[in-house]
């Protein structure tokens, strides 16, 4: 009697814990996001406060790692990675992946949307096809946040487009490789995190990008000047696996949704903020920052229609009608 009685107890007690056990494991979820963009970045400052919101909002139910600087997965392999479950959300820049879709490039048409207010408007009219295409591919945006406006730097005075001829010209994406082409540079693909390296070895000699990204990979170290071109600004866009999504509870789903959508507005205005202070570093740092001259400015003009026209015939109606619903904004 006493034995089975103590044996029953410690069944009981077993069974117990099983059960408290798959409880905890089952009430709390993990995901990784992983990023391109190192540590110090807004992006990535932004993406904390919001895996920390999230926490928060669930109680700790939904618990997000963020991974910077391509540690986990290079700029251009992220949203695979998310596509199939290799990562359950993610960070990239939106026009890495023009070649897929379009519509992933409309941010990055020269001189179409030049400042933040623009650039905003832009996103407004884009956003749900751009949404849609991504769902598509089985995954759900959460947000977007921008780039500050992309300028020309290099090491030396650059007056005109002829100025860059035969330049190592670092190109990130689709549009910026077309423009090297366009120019007579020579382009070769780096993305952010490979940056500091390919400048500090002179792979690269000129680019455009941001001031955020001059500052992160501290430019002045390799590069002397920055034309303010104001060409254009691109997105990073932060989704989440749709099956990883679907399979929370309403509850978490809205949190995140939530937290996505405070996210968006905190990063715009982020942006716009900490692009004064990137801009002042350059100078401070000892780069020559300077309006591009007229030429410059025509030349870049000229190669901007070039672009612009190759996107329309690309995208068809539907872009057209973006740009369209964008200009009456
Ligand atoms: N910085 C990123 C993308 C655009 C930008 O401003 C980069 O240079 O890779």
């Amino acid at each position: 009697m006493t034995i089975k009685s103590s044996f029953l107890t410690r069944f009981a007690a077993t069974g117990a814990i099983f059960a408290l056990l798959s409880a905890t494991a089952h009430a709390q979820t993990e995901w990784v996001l992983p990023s391109a963009y190192p540590q110090t970045n807004y992006h990535v400052e932004n993406l904390n406060q919001f895996a920390a919101d999230v926490d928060k909002a669930t109680n700790g139910e939904l618990k997000i790692t963020v991974h910077p600087n391509a540690s986990l997965f290079k700029a251009p392999d992220i949203k695979r990675a998310v596509q199939t479950g290799q990562a359950q959300a993610g960070e990239v820049l939106l026009s890495l992946h023009e070649n897929e879709n379009p519509v992933f490039g409309i941010d990055v048409i020269p001189f179409l949307a030049t400042s933040f207010e623009q650039s905003k408007k832009l996103w407004d009219a884009s956003k749900e096809t751009v949404a849609a295409a991504l769902d598509e591919q089985g995954v759900k945006l959460l947000y977007a946040t921008p780039w500050p406006p992309q300028g020309i730097y290099a090491k030396k005075e650059i007056n005109s487009a002829a100025d860059l001829k035969g330049l190592k010209w670092r190109a990130y994406n689709v549009g910026t490789s077309r423009i090297a082409e366009i120019v007579g540079a020579q382009p070769v693909t780096v993305q952010a995190a490979e940056l500091p390296q390919a400048l500090a070895t002179g792979v690269v000699e000129a680019l455009m990008t941001s001031s955020a990204t001059g500052v992160d990979s501290k430019i002045w170290e390799s590069l002397t000047h920055y034309y303010d071109t104001q060409a254009w600004l691109p997105k990073n866009v932060i989704f989440v696996n749709k099956g990883a999504f679907e399979a929370l509870d309403p509850a978490m789903q809205k949190a995140v949704e939530e937290a996505a959508a405070a996210a968006e507005t905190r990063g715009w205005a982020l942006a716009e903020e900490k692009t004064k202070g990137y801009m002042a570093a350059l100078t401070e740092n000892g780069m020559t920052v300077a309006p591009p001259s007229d030429q410059l400015k025509s030349d870049m003009d000229a190669v901007g229609a070039t672009l612009t026209e190759a996107w329309l015939e690309k995208a068809g109606d539907d872009g057209k009608a973006i740009i369209d619903a964008y200009k009456k904004m």
